[in-house]
């Protein structure tokens, strides 16, 4: 059994530069993990937590899991004095840690604190994405909003942790993909699926359906595509959907798939944030063999304008997320 803690210090060496200071930063995130963990797991024995931030059995104020998951990770990374700051989807602005150590921490962190949360009421698993850069301004100067809207492909690391039937903390730092499996009964998390690849082929289509009239066409002609009988190509495929992104890239990743969120009527350039849900996903995606794009181009390579800026999602298997490319492409004038 290797625990996570200790792969990161024997893969420090794989790092460039490396002053131990990514595998602290790591190791911060794996404590809010464990933390998040262990309250989103009483979420089903106090009063839920739900939209409205009731008051639990010991009559607290129960901060929503999302607030509470977002404060957690925040505190982690702060106490830790390697990160100059963060931006999180629980946050309209980035936020520029206050310690003396920040000015001259050497990272910025992007995360999505809790997706998928509004999950947690009915049980279904949830995530918390990240996504982590060497800031770009000169260390003693204080960050700005320069340091987060850099391109994906600048990532320094990225990862998951899916709150499922069990925890499981998925990251990589451009050395492969390497997922471990939370053992509670000893508190870590331990190597369980080391060097993570996509399976070269998938037969799982993961969208929601629902929002099908207001697809481009080409996401249209896809769908149908994986809905054809084909022995050659195992079609028809089977549609998976959770309205999880962490959870439904987990299981195309495990078992092979495609994920889509293209844009649509509500979500005129997608719903899911570049910044913190593309960008670290797509980094895993490529790193296992797959793809990730906005339907015509690489997501890693979109130029950010904005903290929050949306984007279309194609992630999965190489070949169908090509396949729902070439369909882009063909109908993109319609
Ligand atoms: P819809 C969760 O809110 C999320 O950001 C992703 O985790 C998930 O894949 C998607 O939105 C679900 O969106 O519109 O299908 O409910």
């Amino acid at each position: 059994m290797k625990t996570l803690g200790e792969f990161i210090i024997e893969k420090q060496h794989e790092f460039p530069h490396a002053t131990g200071e990514l595998s602290a930063l790591l190791s911060a995130i794996k404590l809010g993990a464990k933390i998040i963990n262990r309250d989103i797991n009483k979420a089903g024995l106090v009063d839920i937590i739900g939209a409205n931030g009731s008051s639990n059995i010991q009559g607290e104020t129960q901060m929503k899991l999302d607030v509470f998951a977002n404060e957690t990770l925040k505190a982690a990374l702060e106490a830790r004095g390697v990160v100059a700051g963060i931006a999180s989807e629980e946050e309209d602005e980035l936020v520029i840690f206050g310690n003396d150590k920040a000015c001259h921490a050497k990272y910025v962190v992007l995360m999505d604190p809790l997706d998928g949360s509004s999950n947690i009421d009915v049980n279904v698993s949830v995530g918390t994405i990240f996504s982590i850069y060497h800031r770009v301004t000169p260390i003693g100067e204080p960050i700005s909003e320069k340091d987060f809207l850099q391109p994906g492909h600048q990532q320094v690391a990225a990862g998951y942790i899916i709150y499922g039937s069990s925890t499981m903390l998925v990251y990589t730092t451009g050395c492969g993909v390497h997922a471990f499996t939370y053992d509670p009964s000893i508190g870590v998390f331990c190597l369980s699926h080391e060097n993570v690849q996509f399976p070269k082929f998938g037969n799982i289509y993961s969208i929601n359906e629902g929002f099908y009239w207001k697809f481009p066409v080409g996401v249209k002609k896809y769908i149908k595509y994986c809905q054809e009988e084909d022995a050659k190509t195992k079609r028809p495929y089977t549609s998976r959907y959770i309205g999880s992104l962490v959870s439904d890239f987990h299981r195309n990743l495990l078992k092979g798939g495609i994920y889509i969120y293209p844009n649509t009527a509500q979500y005129s350039k997608g719903k899911l944030r570049l910044l913190y849900e593309c960008n670290p996903i797509a980094f895993l995606a490529e790193q296992a063999g797959g793809k990730a794009s906005d339907g015509f181009n690489r997501v890693l390579e979109i130029n950010p304008t904005e903290l929050h800026q949306r984007s279309p999602f194609f992630v999965g298997v190489k070949s169908m997320v090509e396949d729902a490319e070439k369909f882009m492409e063909e109908f993109k004038d319609l």
